[in-house]
């Protein structure tokens, strides 16, 4: 019944009096008859919600029927549970304790019948009835668990070992500007690393940033980010993904990673530098290796040397190493009278290769299960 309807109703009942008390009497009658009739409509609507209900989960046979079951009557946010709920507020306070009554006993009601449908279905489609050919006596099919890359393995246990050796590991960016590549580590304009055919550059990100990018071509840029903002003494290294458009082959690979490690302090010398490479061949190897040095060239360091590990009998070149070239201190504000540091960049592939017998490099990047599941 409309407010209308339910006004002219009100209306036909009152008697005719004194016109000063008629809408006096007509606005009482009518709030009384309206709360009157919001009770009846809970009423009516919980005995509606509790047969209904009872009746939806009896037929349930499955649990996403039932679940669908559960979400029309009992669901938090627009259950038919819910709808009723709200009808209580247009009930006069003094019949809210008969309504509040019902409402929860049919709410029991309605949780009973889900809770007996539950267990039903649960012992249903877990039973022979259902299924002839299950056999719940049977073991379960194990499922396959996934590991981590033999390549994220190496990355962990290198983070390990140099941190057990105090060395705290830090990131940098693979894409970088020229500065941090190249000019920080005193490699000049006309210096053939710059090439372009020795590098990936990459022009439309250069041209949003309005200077020349590229992908990182060794992790030696890290040395710059942390010294430009950390005072000395600085022990850290950087693991991470370096570009080259080298060729693949068995020890090649255009992308590929190193560590970095750098020590700055006051008296290091190249003993610790060879010390701490030592130390941590060993410690990552597990048995006693042969290092040796060999003198090279590298724009960073000064005196610089190939950093050599000895693998069946033969020497294999891991990385280069060297102490902090001056002009590095200086170009990050370091005073190089000072303080002096030793740096040294390795192949991470050749490492997990050496340490387990992997021959070839393009193994770790064809994601062949049969190879990866080995580690
Ligand atoms: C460097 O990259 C120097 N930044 C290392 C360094 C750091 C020197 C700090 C001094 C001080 P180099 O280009 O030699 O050096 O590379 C280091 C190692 O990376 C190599 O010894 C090798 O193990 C590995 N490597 C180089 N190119 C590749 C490649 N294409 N694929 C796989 N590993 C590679």
């Amino acid at each position: 019944m409309t407010a209308i309807e339910l006004a002219r109703a009100v209306a036909r009942t009152i008697p005719r009096g004194p016109c000063f008390a008629w809408p006096v009497l007509f606005v009482r009658e009518f709030i009384r008859v309206r709360s009157l009739m919001a009770l009846a409509e809970l009423l009516q609507a919980l005995d509606a919600l509790a047969a209904d209900a009872g009746r939806s989960f009896d037929g349930c046979q499955t649990s996403a029927e039932l679940e669908e079951a559960r979400i029309q009557f009992l669901g938090a946010k627009s259950g038919r549970l819910k709808a009723v709920q709200q009808l209580m507020g247009a009930v006069p306070a003094t019949e809210r304790p008969t309504a509040g009554k019902r409402l929860n006993e049919v709410k029991q009601l309605v949780q009973d019948a889900f809770q007996a449908a539950q267990t039903r279905v649960a012992s249903d489609t877990g039973g022979v009835t259902r299924d002839p050919q299950f056999d719940p006596t049977l073991p379960g099919a194990p499922h396959r668990l996934g590991r981590l890359h033999p390549l994220s393995q190496t990355i962990d246990e290198l983070k390990d070992i140099m941190g057990r050796l105090g060395f705290t590991a830090v990131e940098g960016p693979e894409i970088e500007d020229e500065r941090h590549n190249f000019e920080a580590l005193n490699i000049p304009r006309e210096h053939p690393a710059r090439d372009p055919l020795e590098n990936f550059y990459l022009a439309t990100a250069a041209s949003q940033a309005g200077q020349p990018l590229l992908l990182r071509s060794q992790t030696s840029t890290v040395q710059i980010r942390v010294m430009e903002h950390t005072p000395p003494p600085v022990r850290v290294i950087s693991l991470g993904r370096v570009y080259r458009p080298d060729t693949a082959d068995a020890t090649h690979y255009p992308m590929f990673h190193q560590m970095e490690g750098l020590l700055v302090d006051r008296h290091v010398t190249m003993a610790d530098l060879k010390s701490v490479l030592r130390l941590f061949a060993t410690s990552y190897l597990g048995t006693e290796v042969h290092i040796r040095f060999r003198p090279s060239f590298f724009p960073f360091t000064e005196p610089s040397v190939e950093v050599d590990m000895k693998w069946e009998d033969r020497w294999i070149e891991f990385g280069g190493a060297g102490m902090v070239d001056p002009f590095v201190l200086q170009s990050v504000g370091y005073d190089p009278e000072e303080v002096t540091g030793f740096a040294f960049g390795l192949g991470v592939e050749r490492l997990c290769m050496r340490r387990h017998g992997v021959t070839d490099i393009r193994e770790f990047y064809k994601n062949d299960i049969r190879f990866l599941e080995q580690f």
